[in-house]
């Protein structure tokens, strides 16, 4: 086996274990620059017109954008990005299938502005089964501690969806009903330098805290599913209901 090969296969043994690994690195600064480029771009071009689930503000009175989904829709160049061969290659392993992609989103917390993210598990929104997705996050800033970094609690992935209950949080309409322990499943924070790039299981728990610093924490996620995996319409529907209710709930 070449060096190449074993590193993937560590970073296929961490991912079922730990439900998240990092691949540092994979992203050059000069690319890194690009996704900045191209972020501005997509903003320039299509903020005034993006409809409601495509964009989330922040509620402070500056409103800076909280995040963009669907990205790929709108923009070639976020298309291509999904397919880079890295990324590709690592998803692939992981995932054991071609890598269907979902959405290719964007994840802000602006200097002293970022908001919380409350504690979930993505499948509650995607309702995959089995559940064999991931979502691959790109750093465009440094992640910290004090700028939000993503938090994922180790091995949370093996427990299976857990319940769920409106947030109110817009963006991130669905929060787990009960904290889950901390000593079994440890909380890491997801620390990362720009370009490299986190990979966390559909069923992991993550969460983040607001930004209370003065440096931005930007990141790309891009959401993959696995080729053999159906969507559970009915826990899907069940989903959209609730989200009906929450977003009437906020405009009332
Ligand atoms: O930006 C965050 O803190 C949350 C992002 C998230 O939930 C995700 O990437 O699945």
């Amino acid at each position: 086996m070449n060096p190449a090969e074993k590193e993937t296969m560590q970073l296929v043994t961490d991912f079922h274990h730990d439900g998240f690994v990092i691949a540092r690195g994979l992203f050059s600064p000069g690319e890194v620059a690009e996704i900045e480029r191209q972020l501005q771009h997509y903003m320039d071009a299509f903020l005034s017109e993006l409809e409601p689930g495509e964009v989330y503000y922040e509620d402070s009175e500056s409103r800076p954008i909280k995040a963009l989904h669907r990205m790929h829709e709108r923009s070639a160049y976020f298309r291509d990005l999904v397919s880079d061969d890295r990324l590709q290659h690592i998803v692939s392993a992981l995932l054991a299938a071609e890598p269907i992609l979902l959405s290719v989103m964007f994840f802000a917390k602006h200097a002293d502005h970022g908001s919380a993210t409350p504690p979930h598990q993505d499948n509650v929104f995607q309702c995959w089964s089995p559940p064999d997705a991931l979502a691959a996050t790109i750093a465009i800033d440094a992640s910290t501690v004090e700028n939000g970094a993503l938090t994922i609690q180790q091995g949370s992935q093996q427990l299976g969806l857990l319940p769920h209950r409106p947030s109110g949080v817009k963006g991130f309409s669905q929060a787990l009903c009960e904290p889950l322990d901390t000593v079994a499943y440890p909380e890491v924070a997801l620390c990362m330098e720009p370009g490299d790039v986190a990979l966390h299981h559909v069923l992991a728990i993550h969460r983040s805290d607001p930004n209370t610093s003065g440096r931005s924490r930007r990141q790309l996620g891009i959401g993959y599913s696995s080729s053999h995996s159906r969507r559970d319409e009915a826990a899907l529907a069940r989903y959209k209901t609730d989200l009906g209710k929450l977003n009437a709930s906020i405009e009332a």
